[in-house]
């Protein structure tokens, strides 16, 4: 028995279908990174107090990008960035929407724990099955994506409540998208080796803690978090 199960010994990187699955999901990261960027600028001006905070989570989210971006390269890939624009366009919307009414609580909770704590979980499924060069990649962009989450958690603690009542709508309206999305992705995610399920029950971990640091009760999370999954 080896004492590390090393779970990439089946997986063929250079495979046809590998590479088509990953064209996909490799574009899903660089453009959910991409628009992170964008994101957190427009927060910035939203939050001029955090102003240099969010600037630097911006800087951070462009070097993200890059990293995936080698990461298909170094597969020799290319990026179906299309299909990743339309995967992303209903949270987008909802983010461009709400920041142009200049509701900031809930393009928190849209950037810093929806897709926050979406990329946490998939880069933590997705560690143990990359190949070398994007597994080293990963591990040091996860890292930085739980400071984003935190700024999240930290700004929407503070304001809890007066944010109450719109990070219930925000969910209501945004947290359905997203098993949507999962959906979308499951079948090229299986293709790398990442379960669905797996991928649902990190990002409810996830998202069910950073409601847990805002202030919602253990009744509040379980109500939120699961919301519009049975009709997934
Ligand atoms: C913000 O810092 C990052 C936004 C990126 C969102 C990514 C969501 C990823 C879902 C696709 C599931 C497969 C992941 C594969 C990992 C390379
Ligand atoms: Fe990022
Ligand atoms: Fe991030």
């Amino acid at each position: 028995m080896p004492q590390l199960l090393d779970k990439t010994q089946d997986i063929d990187f250079h495979s046809e279908k590998y590479k088509d699955a990953y064209s996909r999901i490799n574009a899903i990261v660089i453009e959910g990174e991409q628009e992170a960027h964008e994101n957190y600028i427009t927060l910035a001006e939203l939050l001029p107090k955090h102003k240099d905070e969010l600037i630097n989570l911006s800087k951070m989210e462009s070097r993200h990008r890059k990293g995936f971006e080698a990461c298909g390269r170094n597969l020799k890939v290319t990026p179906n960035i299309d299909f990743a624009k339309k995967f992303f366009l209903g949270l987008h919307e909802n983010f461009k929407n709400a920041a142009a009414e200049g509701k900031v609580v809930t393009c928190l909770l849209i950037q810093s724990l929806i897709i926050e704590c979406f990329a946490i979980a998939a880069y933590n499924i997705y560690i143990p099955v990359a190949d070398d060069f994007a597994r080293k990649v990963t591990e040091g962009v996860v890292k930085e994506e739980y400071s984003h989450l935190n700024f999240g958690e930290v700004w929407l603690k503070e304001n809890f409540e007066t944010a109450k009542t719109e990070l219930e709508e925000a969910n209501r309206q945004n947290l359905p998208i997203v098993w949507k999305m999962l959906n979308e992705v499951a079948d090229d995610a299986i293709v790398l080796a990442m379960e669905k399920e797996a991928l649902v029950e990190d990002f409810m971990i996830q998202y069910g803690e950073a409601l847990s640091n805002i202030g919602f009760t253990t009744r509040d999370i379980m109500r939120l978090s699961a919301y519009g999954l049975k009709a997934a």
